[in-house]
């Protein structure tokens, strides 16, 4: 029978995904526009303000017709997440949005390479990534997935030993791509529609391609994962977005 592996959870995870109603925004009158765009700096220039002890925050465009936004909040207590995605709702800019899709999840570690370890010698040694800061990369891709459970592939009915192994030569490709790509896992079971989020960074959106493809032959993925929709952003900056918005009926 299977036996769960120990995890480590860290900071909670909201990929909050909007689109642009532009058809709303172009209504607007000038100084509707010029208000909804000062409150809108303010909100993202406080969301860009949390504290590193507490959390991290990054603004991404989202290219093709899934999204148009994605606000990515890592913060230690849930409802400061709650807080946040209703500062948007609320904001005279967000009634110029929908919401296509959102994500909650909680940074998780697993201890299948690191056992032995105390839960609190763990933490220590791995807050950096259990307390993800935003790396300052130009693209972020993020899907969920499950692993199988379907005949054979079972993943909850291996042996802890054999996800183990698996998990190694998992890592092992991974790591080959340590310098290029920033990976953070978080976990989701019971708090949204997928077992785990993966969020992905890079300067490079072929290294990221490269990587999930090879991934793909590996036993882990190829054998047991089951994936959601794929989201690539592209990093702006607060001014960035403002002059794209400013500009939209140019
Ligand atoms: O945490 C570690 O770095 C140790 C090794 C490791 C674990 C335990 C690791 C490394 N991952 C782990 C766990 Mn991963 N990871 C994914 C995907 O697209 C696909 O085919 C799968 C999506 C990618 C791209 C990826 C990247 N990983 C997990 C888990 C939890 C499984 C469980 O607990 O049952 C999932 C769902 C998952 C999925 N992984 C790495 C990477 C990369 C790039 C690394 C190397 C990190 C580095 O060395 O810098």
């Amino acid at each position: 029978m299977g036996e769960p592996v120990e995890t480590i959870e860290g900071w909670y995870a909201l990929h909050d995904f909007r689109r642009i109603d532009w058809v709303r925004w172009r209504s607007l009158t000038p100084e509707e526009r010029a208000r909804a765009i000062d409150s809108w700096d303010a909100l993202l220039a406080s969301f860009e303000a949390v504290s590193p002890e507490e959390g991290s925050f990054g603004l991404y465009t989202v290219l093709g017709h899934k999204a148009d936004l994605l606000l990515l909040h890592f913060h230690k207590e849930p409802e400061a997440l709650r807080a946040r995605e209703w500062a948007v709702d609320r904001s005279r800019f967000g009634t110029c949005l929908t919401r296509p899709y959102s994500y909650f999840s909680v940074v998780e570690l697993s201890k299948y390479l690191a056992q032995g370890l105390t839960e609190e010698a763990a933490r220590q040694s791995l807050r950096r990534r259990l307390e993800p800061q935003i790396p300052p990369r130009a693209y972020c891709c993020f899907y969920p997935m499950n692993k199988r459970r379907q005949g054979q592939d079972n993943w909850y009915m291996t042996s802890r030993e054999e996800r183990r192994e698996l998990m190694k030569n998992h890592g092992i490709i991974g790591h080959k791509y340590h310098e290029e790509v920033t990976q953070v896992i978080t976990g989701s079971q019971g708090l949204d529609d997928w077992e785990w989020g993966v969020t992905l960074f890079s300067d490079n959106p072929v290294a990221i391609k490269k990587l999930i493809y090879e991934m793909r032959f590996d036993e882990a993925s190829a054998r047991f994962a089951d994936f959601g929709p794929f989201y690539l952003g592209q990093r702006v900056g607060r001014q960035d977005l403002l002059r794209l918005l400013d500009l939209a009926d140019a």
